[in-house]
């Protein structure tokens, strides 16, 4: 009875087009969980997770529920779910081998997919496969052999507009759910697989589509032309190297270290204690900061949008900014040219580049930007021995990434110019277990607050672990350091509990000082100079790469390139947030909202020589942004050819098997092989890495720490 049942339902057409729907659920479903890696942290993602491919799923199969004719019915039913199967197939097929999802630009440039994957895609395949296909294969031969009979009345409009207005409401649902596990997901993606994990597969691919579109849109509205008025106000902008310090790290390498969520308030603070006993947050890196070998800025400001740790890499990469509707690196990373410093140093310098980071690749859509920007290396968490006691969502923590970084860093051709991206100063800041514990926490309402001088700590002894291994391996005196904050730990929202911890009162706190708590530190640290300083001039990102390729003794002249060298005489102080605020010496000037910096004071009446001055700097900052924002939408770079550079091309990089390249490189140079292992008589240097927990250096913690992580959200 109950059979006949059920094969009479299969027999309308509602009850196939159900029976589709559940298929291509079920293989959603597979895929998600045997096939990609989405790193689902809890019940409530597994849920989203659930209901993601179902609103996609009967939205497309219902377009064919409008078909009246039976055969013809039944076959858009058919042809829908296997393109979609076939969709999901090919990402499955893609993923395996490069851990990412197939975007627009991909399929089109169908050349480079078949490069990337080509003839390796068959040994892609598993046996279980098959659990793609087979439904419907058996699904069409019941239909042939009449097993599942054809319906031939139609589903009445009425119904069929039902069904697709449902799934437009669960989309909704759908994406109610996933922002509020992770707000802006859609304005800023993160990366491909986030989308996956909250929308499904379809929606990442119609998204990933729209924002391509747009893309390409704004790409072909420019021209040539545009790329002149960018050219002459690089031109008329660019400083003049100070000759003083030109060219004075020439030939060394570059080892940047990205001090994540830095702020400029962290430098010598102390944190007072529940007995009111001081700790120094940070010693390492304030004796840095402080050095005589070391040029600082104490005015430098971050200058990020949504984009955040990566809009920080474009600037600093690139002298330009991120863009105001999202990261650059997810929205253009992999399709505009660039003309960055890796690239730079590599064809003028003959530079080998480099950049570790103990996160998965596709976050932030680095594994493809890195190859546009002309990145010779990318050492992901793929390299790196991640395990759940010694990483957290944002990927492995400091002190072991910057140990196991040396098995790669010492195979390096020198010069290089390298890129450490540390992470655990990041957000929620957490508080350590176990042997890690111990640095006092702070004592405010607020969990984020109180947690973040603790990670930041710890990355000041990660930092100097690392530069003691610098030292004993003798790359210290070849290379120059240079440290950034990328922007904020603490955000806005937060800052009133943050106010007395800062000597300020959390009553008057208000949008001047949110704009003041802007500042990150910038640090060159060039060993064996001693003519550092602390330098007190306005200064944001964008003018950090003009600043390094001076000292390197590169001429940036020919370079587009928006920033100022920040030890030039010439250098302008006008700092231009990526949301319009702007901060000069004197003063910060937020929409209508004019503010003196020396006292805080909201100017109601301008003096006719302040609002001259005034002028003339909203006029800089608007400037530069938009002849940015020119640049980038309209991938003006694609026309330059003044800077003589050859452009890059993506497909000659292929960050697999580093470590195999890099040998094969010191083998094929023998003598000439200028990496640290071949120094050391092919010898590594990884055992002078010494790497002691917090306990093992100050003793057992006092007391156990009972604050559990907060969930990931994003800040
Ligand atoms: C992730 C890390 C953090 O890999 O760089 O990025 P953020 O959230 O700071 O932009
Ligand atoms: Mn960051």
């Amino acid at each position: 009875m109950k059979h006949n049942y059920y094969k009479n339902i299969l027999n309308t057409r509602l009850g196939f087009f159900g029976l589709l729907a559940i298929l291509l659920w079920v293989k959603n479903i597979f895929a998600y969980l045997v096939d990609f890696n989405l790193g689902i942290e809890n019940a409530f993602q597994y849920f989203i997770l659930f209901l993601s491919p179902i609103p996609t799923t009967i939205f497309l199969l219902s377009a064919a529920l409008y078909v009246k004719r039976p055969k013809a019915a039944y076959i858009s039913m058919i042809v829908i779910s296997m393109l979609t199967t076939l969709l999901l197939f090919s990402n499955v097929i893609y993923y395996r081998e490069f851990t990412d999802f197939i975007t627009v630009n991909t399929m089109l440039g169908a050349g480079k997919v078949s490069s990337g994957l080509g003839e390796s895609a068959l040994r892609m395949f598993r046996p279980y496969d098959i659990v793609y296909w087979i439904d419907s294969i058996v699904i069409i031969v019941l239909l042939a052999t009449k097993k599942i009979k054809m319906d031939e009345r139609p589903v009445r409009a009425r119904t069929s507009l039902a069904i697709t207005s449902f799934s437009v409401f669960l989309f909704a649902a759908n994406l109610t759910l996933a922002e509020m596990d992770r707000p802006e997901l859609l304005k800023r993606t993160f990366s491909r697989d986030h989308i996956v994990k909250y929308l499904g597969m379809n929606v990442f691919t119609v998204y990933d589509g729209v924002q391509t579109y747009h893309a390409n849109q704004r790409r072909a509205q420019a021209s040539e032309n545009d790329l002149i008025d960018v050219q002459n106000y690089v031109k008329g902008h660019q400083s003049a190297p100070n000759p003083d310090t030109f060219g004075m790290a020439k030939g060394k390498n570059v080892i940047y270290i990205h001090l994540e969520s830095f702020q400029q308030f962290l430098i010598d603070y102390k944190l007072k204690d529940e007995n009111g006993v001081e700790h120094e947050v940070t010693p390492f890196i304030n004796s840095l900061y402080h050095s005589n070998e070391t040029y600082s800025f104490s005015n430098a400001f971050h200058q990020v949008g949504s984009g955040k740790t990566s809009d920080a890499e474009t600037m600093l990469e690139n002298s330009f900014f991120g863009l105001s509707q999202g990261p650059l690196f997810t929205q253009l990373g992999d399709k505009n040219t660039f003309q960055a410093a890796p690239d730079i140093l590599k064809q003028t310098q003959g530079y080998t580049s480099a950049v570790f980071h103990g996160n998965g690749g596709a976050f932030w859509n680095r594994n493809e930007t890195y190859k546009h920007l002309g990145y010779d290396y990318f050492f992901d968490a793929s390299y790196y021995d991640v395990t759940s006691d010694n990483s957290f969502q944002y990927g492995l923590h400091d002190k072991p990434f910057m140990e196991q970084s040396v098995q790669y860093l010492e195979h390096l051709q020198q010069p290089f110019y390298s890129k450490f991206i540390a992470v655990t100063n990041h957000y929620p800041y957490s508080q350590f277990k176990g042997d890690e514990a111990g640095f006092p926490v702070a004592n405010t309402p607020d969990p984020t607050i109180n947690g973040y001088f603790a990670t930041a700590n710890y990355l000041d002894k990660a930092v100097e672990e690392f530069f003691t291994y610098l030292k004993k391996s003798g790359l210290y005196d070849n290379s120059i350091i240079v440290m950034y904050g990328d922007h904020y730990g603490i955000s806005n929202s937060r800052n009133k509990y943050l106010a007395e911890l800062v000597g300020k009162s959390k009553d008057d706190w208000n949008e001047f000082d949110d704009a003041q708590m802007q500042r990150v530190p910038v640090m060159f640290h060039i060993p064996g100079q001693t003519n550092g300083k602390v330098s007190d001039t306005y200064a944001g990102q964008i003018d950090i790469l003009p600043t390094l390729l001076h000292l390197l003794g590169v001429d940036t002249s020919n370079y587009i390139q928006l920033g100022q060298d920040l030890l030039s005489k010439d250098h302008d102080q006008v700092v231009a947030f990526r949301n319009g605020t702007v901060v000069t010496p004197k003063y910060t000037i937020i929409g209508q909202s004019v503010y003196l910096n020396e006292t805080g004071e909201l100017l109601n009446e301008l003096t006719d020589e302040q609002a001259a001055e005034v002028e003339k700097a909203r006029q800089a900052s608007n400037t530069q942004l938009t002849m940015s924002d020119a640049l980038t939408n309209g991938d003006l770079l694609r026309f330059y050819t003044e800077s003589g550079l050859k452009p890059v091309n993506p497909e000659d990089y292929d960050y697999k098997n580093g470590l195999e390249k890099m040998t094969a490189i010191e083998k094929e140079k023998g003598d000439k092989s200028t990496s640290v292992y071949s120094q050391h008589g092919n010898k590594s240097t990884q055992d002078m890495y010494e790497t002691k927990s917090y306990q093992e250096y100050y003793g057992p913690k006092e007391k156990e720490t009972t604050q559990t992580s907060t969930s990931e959200k994003s800040e």
